[in-house]
């Protein structure tokens, strides 16, 4: 089994890719829960859902989030009555927080509601929030501290980061499964995920980091930087505002006690020689996977 830990869409792209090198039940995802929120009475899951719907093909390309296709009457009704609206649940999206939230009030966890979300879209990877204790990504910022979706959605990332926390982390559990399949898979791929929003939440349950740090030669990083920017989100401006080297170079050194090696995109070939003297081994390759055989070679080299 290789197990992914996974924030939303690079890691949903990747994912993706692995199926076509690898058996989907032969894939675990351990999925970023920090950017979970609490809307309207609602649990919204963002990264759990851009992946399952990035599996199941309905994700909405468009907009990076939410499903293909979607409507947005409810929000508009809503939005009518004066209600809070900057984040938007597009009327099919809602679907799956309606499930999500009725299950969970049944008493059952956010593992089991996530497989049975799964299991409902016909996808066969195995997807394990990190925990099912409810944790909050949350951000200092210069005009003082607010939830990730705050900062993300309703400031748009445009506000300058001082730190992150990870609120209920310390007393959160690893959801079952996490550290078995981490110390038993095969290989352990990081996706192209931010790195400080959405790895060191995952990394942040009790546990997760050490048996990691244990499997260190089996931990395979994508570098979610290609010539010092990030495709989607704010990767580089808070590695920047946070003290590190928005580069990937600076990704290498801020994962190195957990991962052997770090595949690289093909522009950043000229710093392979740095990142090998930080005691990890660089693998130059194309990580854009901006079409079928971009993200099959891709798929081929973290398998590799
Ligand atoms: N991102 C936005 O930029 N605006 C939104 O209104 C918004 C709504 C939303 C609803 C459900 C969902 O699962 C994700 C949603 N996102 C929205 C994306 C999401 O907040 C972020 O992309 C992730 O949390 C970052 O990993």
């Amino acid at each position: 089994v290789i197990v992914v830990l996974s924030g939303g869409v690079g890691a949903a792209r990747l994912l993706r890719a692995l199926r076509t090198e690898l058996k989907p039940s032969d894939v675990t995802a351990i999925v970023n829960v920090g950017d979970d929120v609490t809307m309207h009475g609602l649990v919204i899951c963002p990264d759990l859902d851009t992946i399952t719907y990035t599996l199941a093909g309905l994700n909405n390309e468009e907009l990076g989030w939410g499903i293909v296709g979607e409507s947005w009457r409810v929000m508009d009704e809503l939005a009518a009555l004066g209600g809070d609206t900057w984040f938007r649940l597009g009327d099919r999206d809602l679907a799956t927080h309606l499930f999500r939230t009725q299950q969970l009030h049944a008493g059952a966890t956010k593992s089991q509601v996530t497989a049975a979300l799964a299991q409902a879209r016909g996808i066969s990877e195995r997807l394990l929030p990190a925990t099912d204790d409810t944790i909050a990504t949350m951000i200092a910022t210069v005009d003082g501290e607010i939830s990730f979706q705050e900062y993300f959605v309703a400031r748009r990332h445009d506000v300058a980061v001082t730190g992150v926390r990870v609120e209920g982390a310390a007393q959160s559990l690893p959801a079952p499964g996490v550290l078995s399949a981490i110390a038993a898979a095969q290989r352990i791929i990081i996706a192209p995920s931010n790195p400080m929003l959405s790895i060191d939440p995952i990394l942040a349950v009790p546990g997760v980091r050490d048996v990691l740090r244990a499997r260190r030669d089996d931990v395979v990083a994508v570098s979610p930087l290609i010539g010092g920017h990030a495709l989607k989100g704010p990767a580089e401006r808070i590695m920047v505002e946070l003290g590190h080297e928005a580069t990937a170079v600076g990704v290498a050194r801020y994962y190195r006690e957990l991962i052997s090696t770090m595949v690289i995109d093909e522009v950043d070939a000229a710093v392979a020689p740095q990142i090998d003297l930080l005691g990890v081994r660089s693998v130059v390759t194309t990580t854009v996977m901006s079409n079928p055989e971009h993200a099959r070679q891709l798929a081929k080299e973290v398998l590799a």
